[in-house]
């Protein structure tokens, strides 16, 4: 025997031995610990059951939602703050089509997930068995990737190769499909230690010709901006990211998204843009000659009308989905790659700051000009000084998530987050229900520090039966429902673009909400003047366990500014009292 057959012989007997026969379910759960995921949210079924099994039998740390939504959604919640992947685990059918939208909600806004879907056996697949749904069909466009597995020994593979995908390049959600008897049957644990994708290679370094260039843009630059979304927190890049504004004087702007990828307090920030961002911000997009966008979009409601986005400015766009280039905006210095490595080459130019005292004062302006305003007054309790208060009352530290609509915008305008991962909002796809469950799995990732769901009334009853986990485990989330008795958001564009038309957005009727909160053995509080907001948040903030507040805010409060539809940065309304 030649000493290379040999040497191979004797590694595949070594790598026998290393294996270790167990069923399917098993094996799954076995991947899980090697890729050190923690806990698991998730919710039993039928042909999921004999991995349920396992986790009981396993001692898997696994949290029990109340509906399929609040489950994933909790994962999402885990992945933003704790920048590891969330798990989530659901039974065939209609387990698995409850999850459809937060795998939607993740591809969108780049969180990586790994969605374990259980199946009916493969003997029947295609036959529509009871609880079956074709589940990789429909999550086919709304998935990073998505496997079905079809026989044991694919096992270890697909995990691997499923966390690799979640986790690498632009994060997004796996699912994978397990048939019930593929989580049977007999099979060998050996987790491979790497992946063989040849088709799949995210450019992580980025062409140091691009970045020549973009550093030359930045030195040939009068009025130049960066725009900061959620690629920079994704790729860890806070840091080099302020290193580079500071280094080159840029002022800074942030997507929705990607608030807290700069501090909320620098002085070179200007700001959230988009459709309710700072004026200051929105006019720095519209008046730039150069726009250096970092892991952002470049969506609709940040750009406003495409026709009249950034005219005068050159576009440079780092992304390290190069599908994400010139996707929107016609792109002049295309830069693929990680936003932290992008930042880092840019730093080690090391280039004199040019001349921009000017465009620094002429936005100082703006900001001083047009800061944000409402009308506050001693009886009513406003939700923009809600927000304020609760900045304050948390020193800027607290994770906030949000659900969708008018309160979403107040907190981001008004929440001035100074640090990464510590912003949880529902950005690309809007979804009604995300906050109060991606609460939970917040204050997983960050068990010490305060989380607060700040929730509408409407979307806090699409979700709120997950209060049952905050009972169950005395999780001290603390829910501040910022109630105006309507679907704001929907009411204001009712007033503004449908003549007042009210159609079905205004809650005359309401459940009471300190009662559920009763139901759920959670304590709770109705405030109604701006005289107690503070000092009852200030009490319930102090609490140890789960605290439901009820701030009656006034009901037909409008967020501004804003962009009309169809409109430019330029022609925002509401940018005065
Ligand atoms: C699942 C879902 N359905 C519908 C919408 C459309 N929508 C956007 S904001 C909004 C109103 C939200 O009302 P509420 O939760 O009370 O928050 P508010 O705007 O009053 O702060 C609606 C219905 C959505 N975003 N998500």
């Amino acid at each position: 025997m030649g000493t290379n057959v040999k040497v191979q012989t004797e590694k595949k007997a070594k790598e026998h031995a290393d294996a270790k026969r167990m069923n399917g379910s098993q094996i799954v759960l076995r991947a899980l610990a090697e890729e050190k995921v923690e806990m698991i949210f998730g919710y039993p079924g039928g042909a999921i059951l004999p991995t349920y099994d396992e986790i009981y039998k396993m001692g898997i740390h696994h949290i029990l939602a109340r509906h399929e939504q609040g489950a994933i959604h909790a994962a999402e919640g885990y992945a933003r703050v704790s920048g590891n992947p969330g798990v989530c685990i659901v039974t065939s059918g209609p387990g698995a089509t409850n999850v459809v939208t937060g795998i939607a909600d993740a591809m969108i806004d780049s969180l990586p997930l790994i969605v374990i879907s259980g199946q009916v056996a493969t003997n029947v697949i295609g036959t529509d068995a009871f609880q079956e749904a074709d589940v990789v069909g429909v999550t086919m466009p709304i998935t990073k990737h998505n496997f079905q597995l079809r026989h044991v020994d694919d096992i270890p593979r697909v995990m691997k190769e499923a966390f690799h995908i979640a986790t690498t390049g632009r994060p997004g959600p796996v699912l994978i499909d397990l048939p019930k008897d593929v989580s049977t049957a007999e099979g060998e644990f050996k987790y491979p230690e790497s992946v063989h994708m040849p088709g799949y290679q995210p450019t992580v370094q980025p062409n140091r010709l691009q970045i020549k260039k973009l550093s030359q843009a930045v030195q040939r630059a009068k009025k130049p901006v960066i725009l900061a979304g959620s690629g920079v927190l994704h790729a860890d890049g806070a840091e080099e990211l302020r290193e580079f504004a500071e280094q080159q004087q840029l002022p800074v702007t942030n997507t929705l998204l990607g608030l807290g990828s700069f501090p909320g307090d620098h002085s070179l920030f200007l700001g959230m843009a988009g459709m309710h961002g700072l004026y200051a911000a929105n006019m720095a997009l519209h008046e730039c000659d150069l726009l250096i966008n970092i892991g952002a979009r470049f969506d609709d409601r940040l750009t406003g009308s495409l026709q009249h986005f950034a005219p005068d400015a050159e576009i440079a766009h780092v992304d390290i989905d190069p599908a994400e280039i010139g996707k929107n905006v016609e792109t002049a210095i295309p830069v693929v790659g990680d936003a932290k490595e992008a930042l880092k080459s840019l730093l080690s130019f090391n280039n004199e700051p040019g001349q921009y005292d000017d465009w620094h004062d002429h936005l100082k302006a703006y900001s001083k000009n047009y800061p944000l305003w409402y009308h506050g007054d001693e009886k009513t309790l406003k939700p923009q000084a809600l927000m304020e208060l609760m900045y304050e009352e948390t020193n800027g530290e607290a994770v906030v998530t949000t659900d969708v609509g008018q309160h979403q915008m107040w907190a981001a305008q008004y929440y001035r987050f100074a640090n990464p991962h510590r912003w949880v909002t529902s950005g690309g796809l809007g979804t009604m229900g995300f906050g109060f469950p991606a609460a939970i799995g917040a204050q997983f990732a960050e068990p010490n520090r305060d989380v607060i769901a700040v929730i509408g009334d409407a979307g806090f009853q699409m979700t709120l039966q997950e209060m049952s986990i905050l009972q169950e485990l005395n999780l001290p989330v603390k829910i501040v429902i910022v109630n105006n008795a309507s679907l704001g958001m929907v009411r204001q564009w009712q007033e503004l673009f449908y003549e007042e038309r009210y159609s079905h957005s205004l809650f005359p009727i309401q459940p009471d909400f300190l009662k559920l909160a009763e139901a759920y053995n959670i304590k709770g509080y109705k405030i109604e003047t701006p005289s107690d907001a503070r000092e009852v948040f200030k009490q319930g903030l102090r609490e140890d366990g789960p605290v439901l507040f009820d701030f009656r805010v006034t009901a037909d409060e409008n967020c501004y500014p804003m962009i009309a539809p169809g409109k430019g940065h330029h022609e925002m309304e509401g940018i005065r009292p």
